[in-house]
């Protein structure tokens, strides 16, 4: 199952998790959208915003990327460096993302098993960070239907899906509230912030 996936636990310590909220913080003046399922137009219970050239949304026309924000028509600010870093050191693609999905949890929120695949370039991994509360993730394989398994994500890990499990199956069952004070200053409820790095065309 899931040949691919690496998990860096602890890859920024408490103080690093701080300074990257901050940052966030600052580059996240675009704000928290409520994306809706095709067709159906329920909304998601987790809210996003985006950094970097592309940004991920979702609405009753479908999922897609777009260069501007869909509520402020504003183009997304660009990815902080803090950010990019992470990609440089661990993604092993030798361009930039070009997309950095914000998903907040708060308590309560979750994820449905999902595949990621509205991007051309497939070569490159995805680079997850998490920060705030801790969550319990899932992830398949490339069939859905087929065996799961269950992780524990905590503030300051860092996932890589590269290889086979960039195409897995995977989702967030819940959010453990109360397991971090990292957010308190930004969203009084606690929750969990998560970013995910993608490469979305293919590069020329
Ligand atoms: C990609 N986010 O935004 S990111 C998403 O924690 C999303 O917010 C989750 O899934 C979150 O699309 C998980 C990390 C992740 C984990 C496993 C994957 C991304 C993955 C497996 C394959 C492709
Ligand atoms: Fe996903």
């Amino acid at each position: 199952m899931e040949t691919g996936l690496t998990l860096l636990s602890g890859f920024f310590d408490p103080s690093a998790q701080a300074r990257l909220v901050a940052v966030l913080r600052e580059a996240a003046a675009a704000p928290f959208f409520t994306p809706t399922m095709p067709r159906t137009g329920k909304p998601f219970s987790v809210r996003m915003t985006n950094l970097g050239p592309l940004g991920w949304v979702s609405d009753r026309g479908g999922y897609r990327y777009q260069p501007a924000h869909p509520v402020t028509g504003e183009p997304w600010p660009p990815i902080p460096e803090m950010v990019l870093d992470v990609w440089r050191r661990v993604a092993g693609y030798s361009h930039d993302p070009e997309a950095c999905l914000v998903n907040y949890y708060a308590p309560g929120a979750r994820m449905g098993l999902h595949q990621d695949r509205d991007e051309e370039e497939f070569d490159a991994p995805v680079v997850s960070i998490s920060l705030g509360d801790a969550c319990r993730f899932r992830v398949g394989g490339t069939a859905r239907g087929g065996p799961t398994r269950s992780l524990k994500l905590s503030s300051g890990d860092v996932v890589v899906l590269a290889g086979a499990s960039r195409l897995a199956f995977h989702g967030v069952d819940r959010v453990y509230p109360g397991t971090s004070t990292l957010l308190a200053g930004w969203f009084p409820d606690g929750g969990r912030l998560n970013l995910t790095l993608r490469r979305v065309t293919k590069p020329i």
